[in-house]
């Protein structure tokens, strides 16, 4: 006899929260096999017991009445629900002969929300299935610079090279455009452990944010010149004789001859501060026996974001700080499985295990463990923001898994255009976001408590994500998708897992070798406990990743001269970022009435009065890329010559440049693009604080 449901006892899952990089564990109760509440676990290794209203939330998605159950396929203009018999029939015809006859023409994007076996597997559709050289992912938008100038310099990126815990023996810490206390708020509790501890913290940031009234300190910059910053802070040791006389390290005369001609005077106006501001957090500096610099993406997301990350790196470097607990430099991912996403080859030059497609040795590898020729494996073909902008010219098709680019690509005008102009853009999603709305065929995914898997947390810990349900209607779960898709193009070799274990046992022994090596590792393993990588099937695993000797030949560190903008804009900045109740794109955050946040433009009273507006008043922001009618919110913690909006909701993005990117990492210029105001009232006259200052060196 069945037992019927209502009788059911409630069941307990543990597994990790769907949103950002921190992966608090949670324990999701079940009655009748659904989720009905989430609770933070104390042996959370990362969070201890914390979570924040995004996670203690997630469930709003789970089976929300716009959760897509069936595939949708675009018929006369309108995406109409069909089965799978039909999808498949259109995978087959649309790409099919495209991938027998130019794979080229066919791209992939894919994200940092994946796990890390399905950034493996969507990496092998591509390379293996697909054959096309066209395959990115949003983590390009994310913490790119800071892992291009990571891996320049060290020749690895594991983001925080120590345990969290560290943070808490720092005596320095300095927040480089982290506003942690809305983004990955159980981190605060490192930050107080350490102020408790007689810390000094500052918040390096445009705006004086919810974490630089925790931190206590603030310095206001102007958006965009971290770097001119960090380069005073090294002048200045160098002047009084605070230099790690013997670096390990290449360049270093090089640097120093550079951060010369960054005078006090000088950086001060640059970064739009006073000279003594920059002379007491220099002083701190100096006098610091374990600073340690973090970067969030308000310095990272530039046209220069590498060189920036380039000179903190040089700073802490030189002075002597990285190898110590709790000290150097860290960038904090973001995204869930940022760390894992950007290590297990769905990035365009990338294999497993954070190989690379252009090394020979690495090729070889990975062509024989895929059981292919090795000339048959593509070279690296475009970045991310390339990619979209290649859509309907030189690519014919665009797969999208876990990425929302109508709203998070820079230049979303451009980007909308590009996305109607493919034959085919496959979307699997799980809710209909923006871009699955512009989809000729929607395949529903799965979600994170409907898949087991791993994902890598922004200290490098790889933790077990376990499936509490099953996914409902037609859904299948993403890696199923993944493999009916390389059976559709006539692939099906490599794709025909008896289960997901078998997917994850293949994933894990991939890694074998490589940087990111993972291979020491079993869900088994996993259950007993999380582990920082590298793992290694035998040898020792050490959660140190940026420990002399370094990967470059000689074992030094190769610093570089940063190459930094010598023209800063006398008018108005438009900066971008998050709100704590918002994540990303918004697709899953904006339909969840537990997370209630307003898309507003804020401005510092003063600028508000200067152009006649007050709160609530609807402003049209213009740039040289687009435009966007916000009400005002009034925000005196902003500088004056400086605008900020969130970028969770269709449009912010219509005002970022969809051309320029930074040419080592790839990063569009999120958080700095010059704007003009426009009060919607009749005859106002035009602003007029649009000059361009040229401080040239
Ligand atoms: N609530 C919430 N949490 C999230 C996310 C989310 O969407 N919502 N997303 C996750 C992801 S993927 C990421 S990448 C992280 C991002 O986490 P953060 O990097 O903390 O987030 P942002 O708000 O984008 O940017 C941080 C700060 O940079 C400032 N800023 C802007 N321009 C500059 C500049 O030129 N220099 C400096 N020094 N500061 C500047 C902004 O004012 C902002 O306060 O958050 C993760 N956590
Ligand atoms: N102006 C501006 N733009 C930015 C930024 C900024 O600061 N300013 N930040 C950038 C950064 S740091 C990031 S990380 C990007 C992020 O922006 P996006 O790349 O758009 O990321 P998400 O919003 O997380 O998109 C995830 C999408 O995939 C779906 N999804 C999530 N998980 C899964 C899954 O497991 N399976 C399936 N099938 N679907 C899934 C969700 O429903 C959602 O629609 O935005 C970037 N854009
Ligand atoms: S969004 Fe980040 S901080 Fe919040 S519960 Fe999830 S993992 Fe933890
Ligand atoms: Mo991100």
């Amino acid at each position: 006899m069945t037992v019927p449901t209502l009788l059911q006892a409630p069941r307990r899952v543990r597994t990790t929260c769907p949103y950002c990089a921190v992966q608090c564990n949670f324990e999701l109760t079940l009655e009748n096999n659904l989720p009905i509440k989430v609770s933070p676990v104390k042996d959370c290794p990362v969070a201890h017991g914390t979570v924040c209203k995004k996670g203690l939330a997630a469930l709003s998605d789970l089976r929300h009445a716009e959760r897509l159950t069936s595939p949708l396929l675009r018929v006369n203009g309108e995406l109409v629900p069909v089965g799978w018999a039909a999808a498949l029939d259109y995978l087959r015809t649309a790409l099919r002969p495209l991938v027998e006859s130019s794979p080229e023409r066919v791209g992939v994007f894919g994200s940092g929300a994946l796990t890390n076996e399905k950034t493996y597997l969507l990496g092998k559709l591509a390379r293996v299935a697909l054959r096309t050289p066209h395959i990115d992912y949003n983590g390009r938008y994310c913490m790119s610079s800071a892992s291009a100038a990571l891996n320049k310099t060290f020749g690895i990126d594991r983001g925080l090279g120590f345990p969290l815990e560290e943070i808490s023996h720092s005596d320095l810490i300095l927040l480089f455009g982290a506003n942690i206390a809305e983004t990955l708020p159980p981190l605060m509790q490192y930050l107080k452990a350490a102020k408790d501890r007689g810390a000094v913290i500052y918040s390096i940031d445009p705006r004086a944010t919810v974490t630089a009234k925790v931190a206590g300190r603030h310095l206001g910059l102007r958006a965009g010149s971290d770097a001119a910053l960090a380069l005073g802070i090294l002048h200045l040791l160098a002047v009084w004789g605070k230099i790690l006389p013997t670096a390990p390290a290449e360049n270093v005369k090089a640097v120093l001859d550079d951060a010369r001609y960054y005078t006090p005077a000088r950086v001060a106006q640059l970064c739009g501060i006073d000279e003594a501001e920059l002379l007491t957090l220099a002083r701190a500096y100096a006098s610091a026996s374990r600073p340690l610099i973090l970067t969030g993406r308000g310095a990272e997301q530039h046209q220069h974001g590498t060189d920036t990350v380039q000179a903190l790196i040089n700073l802490a470097f030189l002075a002597g700080h990285f190898g110590k607990p709790g000290a150097g430099y860290a960038p904090l991912t973001g995204q869930g499985n940022g760390q894992g996403g950007r290590e297990h080859g769905q990035k365009n030059d990338q294999l497993p295990g954070a190989r690379s497609l252009r090394d020979p040795q690495d090729r070889a590898h990975m062509a024989a463990f895929w059981n292919m020729a090795e000339a048959d494996l593509p070279q690296p073909g475009y970045s991310a923001q390339e990619l979209l902008n290649a859509c309907g010219t030189q690519l014919e098709a665009l797969i999208v898994l876990g990425s929302n680019p109508v709203v998070s690509a820079a230049g979303t005008g451009q980007i909308t255009e590009r996305l109607k102009a493919l034959k085919h853009l496959i979307v699997i999603e799980v809710l209909p976001s923006e871009t699955a709305q512009l989809a000729t065929l929607v395949l529903p995914g799965s979600m994170w408590c409907e898949e087991d898997g791993t994902t890598t947390n922004l200290e490098g810990r790889v933790q077990r994500r376990r499936k509490a349900v099953t996914v409902p209607g037609l859904a299948r779960e993403d890696w199923q998708i993944l493999c009916l898709i390389a059976a559709a193009v006539g692939r099906p070799q490599g794709f025909e897992f008896a289960d997901f274990a078998a997917l994850q046992t293949e994933f894990l022994r991939s890694t074998a070798g490589g940087k990111a090596d993972y291979s020491g590792l079993s869900a088994a393993q996993l259950d007993a406990g999380s582990a920082q990588w590298p793992v290694p099937a035998s040898g020792i695993a050490s959660p140190y990743a940026y420990a002399p000797p370094y990967r470059h030949v000689g074992g030094q560190a190769r610093l570089r001269v940063p190459s930094v903008p010598a023209q800063i804009s006398g008018g108005l900045t438009l900066t971008t970022g998050r709100h704590a109740n918002q994540y990303q794109s918004g697709t899953q955050t904006r339909r969840n009435p537990g997370l209630k946040a307003s898309f507003e433009v804020q401005l510092h009273p003063d600028t508000a009065r200067e152009y006649g507006l007050k709160a609530g008043d609807l402003v049209t922001l213009k740039t040289a890329h687009g435009e966007l009618t916000l009400p005002v919110l009034l925000a005196s913690g902003l500088r004056p010559d400086t605008v900020f909006i969130p970028f969770h909701w269709p449009g912010a993005n219509a005002l970022t440049d969809p051309d320029t990117l930074d040419p080592h990492s790839k990063m569009p210029a999120f958080k700095s693009a010059a704007v003009t105001l426009w009060p919607l009232r009749v005859g106002v006259p035009e602003p007029v604080r649009s000059e361009v200052v040229s401080y040239g060196l």
